[in-house]
């Protein structure tokens, strides 16, 4: 089974307490904090860094960071980043991991889109929308300057049903304003009114910037893809990276999906990986969880894909859990 135990997908509230509760549990080794801004609904965004001597934060060691959920509906990237969690925590006191979690840090954020995440989540049928409107949610909550008065929308504060909202991954700043996103605020790709616009991406911006993020995989779902930067067609030909390449391949041969560049898959621009690679050199991959659909059966779309034993997910290649590890052995012995 899975390094928690776990065999349903978590609330909001179960992924922070866990959390809070690792941290807790092991304070010399884990600890949790609060990314610098709360939602656009004021919910806090809960992360753990793991290390040997956690508090001693620079101490040189390489960083690495597992984040899920940029969209609202894709919950089993939340669910890998805090399996990831545990396995450090349960591989570092069993020894089999403590080699390798002595020479990294490890920062984990299961869900960056909190506000989305919620809602998606928690969907029932509220006035005009129905559950679907509500669990098929992507952005974010921001507010439009100007949206058709729609009534009561599936974010709390903001009328706009599920249309509401930015997409925290077209509203980064590397390409921003460049193809695949909308530039109308009920797009399900709306890149924001300017980059950097929502807490979302600046929530990451300041955490991969100030931490000098190494290593990067920013989790969705689906389509059992490991992509690489760029995402952007017009520009792939002058920063295509073989040593991006090489480390996405390696991963890929773990989790057994396929390693491509992201503009393979469509153009896309203002995501969170070619911002961090452009921007601060760190390495950034995106993975796309899952052969098909947002959140299926659990036991399939987490637990299969996390330990590798589904065919479609490296079975007997280790899945998910050894593609995280070879991102860390990487970093610690590049
Ligand atoms: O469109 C997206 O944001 C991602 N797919 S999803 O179905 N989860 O929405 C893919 C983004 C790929 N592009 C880059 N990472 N650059
Ligand atoms: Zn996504």
């Amino acid at each position: 089974g899975l390094p928690s135990g776990r065999t349903s997908y978590r609330h909001l509230y179960e992924h922070d307490h866990e959390l809070k509760e690792l941290a807790r549990a092991n304070p010399k080794l884990v600890k949790a904090f609060t990314l610098a801004e709360p939602s656009v609904e004021g919910r806090d965004v809960v992360a753990v860094e793991i290390a040997e001597n956690v508090e001693n934060t620079h101490d040189g060691k390489p960083v690495n960071t597992v984040m899920g959920v940029h969209h609202a509906r894709e919950w089993p990237a939340a669910e890998h980043a805090t399996e990831w969690a545990y396995e450090l925590v349960n591989g570092y006191k069993d020894k089999s991991l403590k080699s390798l979690v002595a020479k990294t840090r490890n920062v984990i954020v299961p869900i960056v889109n909190v506000d989305g995440f919620s809602i998606s989540r928690e969907a029932e049928p509220k006035g005009d929308f129905s559950r679907f409107d509500y669990e098929m949610k992507r952005k974010n909550c921001r507010a439009s300057d100007s949206p058709p008065a729609l009534g009561t929308g599936v974010c709390k504060a903001n009328p706009g049903g599920s249309a509401r909202g930015t997409d925290p991954n077209r509203n980064y700043a590397g390409f921003w304003g460049g193809a695949g996103a909308s530039t109308s605020w009920s797009g399900e790709t709306y890149r924001g009114s300017a980059p950097f616009s929502e807490p979302e991406t600046r929530n990451i911006r300041k955490l991969v910037s100030e931490r000098a993020v190494t290593n990067l995989i920013t989790l969705h779902t689906y389509g059992n893809l490991v992509l690489r930067p760029p995402g952007v067609a017009d520009v792939r030909a002058p920063l295509e990276e073989p040593v991006v390449k090489a480390l996405g391949d390696r991963m890929a041969s773990r989790n057994g999906y396929e390693s491509i560049p992201s503009w393979g898959l469509y153009d896309t621009t203002g995501t969170t990986d070619d911002w961090s690679y452009w921007t601060t050199g760190g390495f950034g991959f995106t993975f796309e969880i899952n052969p098909a659909g947002f959140h299926p059966a659990y036991e399939n779309a987490v637990v299969a894909e996390y330990l590798g034993t589904a065919p479609a997910a490296g079975e007997g290649k280790g899945g998910n859990r050894a593609a995280f590890l070879d991102m860390l052995a990487n970093a610690a012995d590049p």
